[in-house]
């Protein structure tokens, strides 16, 4: 008997809770899609497998925006392309400061009140600025793609010479450290200077760590002892980085002058150095995380599509790729490689798994594709680019792999235009500043190998992964690849 009181009266107080903790929707929000469990809502299947759920919910929707309740929160879902650009415009009441916030704190280690001046404060203009003059204007961005060239070349040296020692004259090597040695050494050297893998040669490899066994557990601020192997390599990037402030602050010519000219700049604004040398390992990050498997998956599939190679031969032959000194490249990547650039592209679009988040700071009215929406303080806003990237109307034939889908009709290829539809690089006020580098980044060094070298798969049967997300590519089987001389 007292038991039956005890369950009716608990089952009285779960629903008068989920009466009060349901959300009510106004005419003008996106419908909601239904769920079972109150207040977590679709939080499982998002955790789960978030592709599936938003493709299944655009479909009970029939292509209009809808409403996810996750753990509370309500999330706006929009994928098409003119809700994203007007997403985008409305920077002021729509922002993504909440989720930066917890990056630069629990990612990078910063703390609460200098992560507030990067993500609101009076730091914010000062990163804007030194990314737009850097990373963005030409003049600027090509002096540390020239030093990158450079360093290229010297790994294709470096290599040659083991490659000459060895009795079979070839070796065979894991995909990732192929990266590592032709794209992300030279990286950290045409960016921070020779200092870094000097004091640290295995630097690149504690990144690895962090993002292998770390990113989400150190976003969602996990406690050390629950995840001692991540934190401990991010001190051991973060000491190295510290000993590179410390030079920079010395002497001239340590490092690019993007990375001199940011770390002095924020010293000079009265940071100490443990928050410059995290706001360093920022840009480390930024540099290596999102290219190091986005060269990954491209190097993949190239394998896979081996009968380009010979294709992007004879573009780089035109080009006088072989002929032209690394302080000439920048008119090769990536004007001059047009084919290599639409491939590089359909990758980025193929693999693509990256949703775009903003805070809806203030209530909003959103104009966009003829439709008007009210969008409520509280709320999230996401912009799926992985499903805009699969959309028919925009990529005719979107599940089909077409690498010269980006390639301009004139010769012969689809004629799509990448910066207006695809949008691997995000979009807005958040829009990658790294994306110029980025290109010539993994162009040049998919160039140098195949220009070089002679590659073939030794992994058999191997598994191209299925996104470019870094830590996709770090747990995917690891792939070998048998490298010899061209002659
Ligand atoms: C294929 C390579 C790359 C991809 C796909 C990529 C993608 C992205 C995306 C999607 C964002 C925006 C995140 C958001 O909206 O919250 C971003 C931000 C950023 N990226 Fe990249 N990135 C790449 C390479 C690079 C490189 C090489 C650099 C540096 C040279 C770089 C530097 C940055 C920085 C500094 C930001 C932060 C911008 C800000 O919020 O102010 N990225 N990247
Ligand atoms: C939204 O995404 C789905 C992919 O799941 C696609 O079929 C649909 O056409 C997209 N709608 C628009 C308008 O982009
Ligand atoms: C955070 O670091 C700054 C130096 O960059 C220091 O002045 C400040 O006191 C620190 N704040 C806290 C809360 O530890
Ligand atoms: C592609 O679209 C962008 C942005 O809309 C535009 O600036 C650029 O000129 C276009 N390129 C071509 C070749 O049409
Ligand atoms: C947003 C998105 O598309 N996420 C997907 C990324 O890839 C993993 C597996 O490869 C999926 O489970 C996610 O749903």
């Amino acid at each position: 008997m007292a038991g039956a009181v005890l369950i009716t009266a608990m089952a009285v107080v779960l629903l008068l809770f989920w009466y009060f903790t349901t959300s009510t929707y106004s005419d003008g929000e996106p419908r909601p899609i239904p769920h079972r469990v109150p207040i977590l809502g679709h939080a499982m299947s998002f955790a789960r497998d978030r592709r599936t759920l938003v493709a299944q919910s655009i479909v009970q929707s029939k292509n209009e925006p809808f409403t996810l309740l996750i753990a509370g929160t309500k999330h706006y879902v929009f994928n098409k392309s003119a809700e994203f650009t007007e997403v985008f415009k409305n920077s002021k009441t729509l922002d993504s400061v909440g989720f930066l916030r917890l990056v630069m704190r629990n990612l990078f280690g910063i703390n609460a009140t200098d992560a507030e001046a990067f993500v609101a404060g009076s730091v914010k203009p000062i990163l804007h600025d030194v990314n737009s003059m850097y990373l963005l204007r030409n003049e600027n961005n090509a002096v540390t793609a020239v030093a990158y060239f450079d360093e290229v070349r010297q790994a294709v040296e470096r290599f040659d010479k083991t490659l000459a020692q060895s009795d079979t004259k070839r070796i065979t090597k894991d995909v990732l450290l192929i990266i590592a040695h032709f794209q992300s050494e030279p990286t950290t050297n045409a960016y921070f200077g020779k200092l870094v893998l000097d004091v640290d040669p295995k630097i690149l490899d504690a990144l690895n760590v962090v993002n292998k066994y770390g990113f989400w557990s150190l976003l969602f601020g996990v406690p050390r002892f629950l995840a001692p192997k991540p934190y401990r390599a991010r001190d051991r990037i973060v000491h190295a980085l510290r000993i590179l402030v410390d030079a920079i602050n010395a002497r001239d010519g340590v490092a690019s002058p993007y990375i001199e000219s940011r770390v002095r700049q924020l010293l000079a604004h009265g940071l100490c150095r443990d928050t410059v040398a995290k706001d360093v390992l920022s840009v480390f990050s930024g540099v290596h995380s999102n290219s190091m498997p986005t060269a990954y998956c491209t190097l993949v599939e190239l394998m896979e599509h081996s009968e380009l190679i010979p294709v992007f031969r004879s573009e780089l032959q035109e080009a006088g790729y072989m002929v032209t000194l690394p302080e000439d490249q920048v008119s090769i990547f990536p004007d001059k490689v047009p084919r290599m650039r639409s491939f590089l592209h359909e990758v980025l679009r193929t693999h693509n798994n990256g949703t775009a988040f903003r805070e809806v700071l203030k209530d909003t009215t959103l104009l966009a594709a003829g439709r008007t929406w009210q969008l409520k303080k509280g709320a999230v806003v996401d912009l799926p680019n992985s499903l805009l990237c699969a959309t028919e109307t925009i990529h005719p034939e979107p599940n089909k792999f077409v690498a010269n889908r980006f390639l301009d009709k004139s010769l012969g290829g689809w004629g799509e235009n990448f910066t207006k539809t695809v949008k691997p690089f995000g979009g807005g006020v958040s829009f990658c500043p790294g994306r110029v580098f980025a290109e010539k980044q993994i162009l040049a060094f998919l160039a140098a190998l195949i220009e070089h070298y002679d590659l073939e798969v030794v992994t058999t049967p191997y598994k191209t992964p299925r996104n470019s997300d870094v830590d996709e590519v770090l747990w995917s089987p690891a792939i070998e690849i048998e490298i010899r001389k061209r002659t």
